[in-house]
């Protein structure tokens, strides 16, 4: 098992003024155990980049295309993000799958692309309502893992977070019980696949992540770390989530 790592998704959030939330962070110390990233919106990658300077935390992208460039208006490529100073990308997020129809294979095509550019992809996957009070949770997840996880997908390439759609943004968390029920059926998914990888491979979980109940997930087997949303534009909250782990 690598590092812990604890990743912000700021989300549509943020302008120039908030990345005095970065400098306030104040968790260099963290570092020597705990690996920090933080995905701004694209328009701040490249100043996020350059206000952390020597600082070891590092910065993601928060969605990427799959193709290296082109006429494709609007969209960023892994390349472009690397080139601004990104090591990370999220793919797959629920909130992209939604909106903008994202299929795994879409998913597991960008987190190629993320690898290529010797990106490391946060792939996300997670049930819905539906399906969790229908009893699906693990085929629906071992089905998403199974077909956005690209077959070159390795432990310091690839990151899986598990964020359950009922618990993002809504107050919502699962029990501990719950959580380490999908963690475990991860882990094995990616043991039959990835073989010696599998161990390597950082499960985030995502969904609601709070200072006041960090420390309770972070404590789940097969937990290594989060990905944490609405927290995570705060240094005041982001910070006691870092020291949590
Ligand atoms: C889930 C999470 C971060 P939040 O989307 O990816 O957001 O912590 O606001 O639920």
């Amino acid at each position: 098992m690598g590092r812990k790592l604890v990743a912000g998704n700021w989300k549509m959030n943020g302008t120039n003024a908030d990345l005095k939330e970065i400098e306030a962070l104040g968790i260099a110390w963290a570092a020597p155990r705990v690996d920090i990233v933080i995905c701004p919106p694209a328009t701040l990658v490249s100043r996020m980049a350059f206000a952390l300077g020597g600082q070891p935390i590092r910065v993601g992208g928060q969605d990427c295309h799959a193709e290296e460039s082109g006429a494709h208006t609007g969209d960023i490529s892994a390349e472009m993000l690397k080139d601004a100073g990104a090591r990370y990308v999220i793919v797959g997020h629920s909130e992209r799958r939604a909106d903008h129809h994202e299929t795994d294979e879409m998913v597991r095509a960008k987190a190629e692309a993320a690898h290529k550019a010797g990106l490391t992809a946060i792939i996300c996957l997670g049930e819905s309502l539906e399906q969790r009070e229908a009893g699906e949770t693990l085929d629906v997840v071992g089905r998403q893992l199974a077909a956005s996880l690209p077959d070159g997908a390795t432990a310091s390439n690839t990151v899986v977070a598990y964020e359950p759609i009922w618990a993002i943004g809504t107050g919502k968390v699962p029990s501990v019980e719950q959580i380490a029920e999908v963690h475990g059926a991860l882990r094995a998914g990616l043991a039959e696949r990835f073989a010696g990888e599998a161990d390597g491979i950082r499960l985030l979980y995502g969904g609601s992540v709070k200072p006041d109940n960090a420390a309770e997930i972070f404590g789940v087997e097969n937990v290594d770390g989060a990905l944490v949303g609405g927290a995570s534009l705060k240094s005041t909250d982001f910070s006691p989530i870092v020291s949590a782990l």
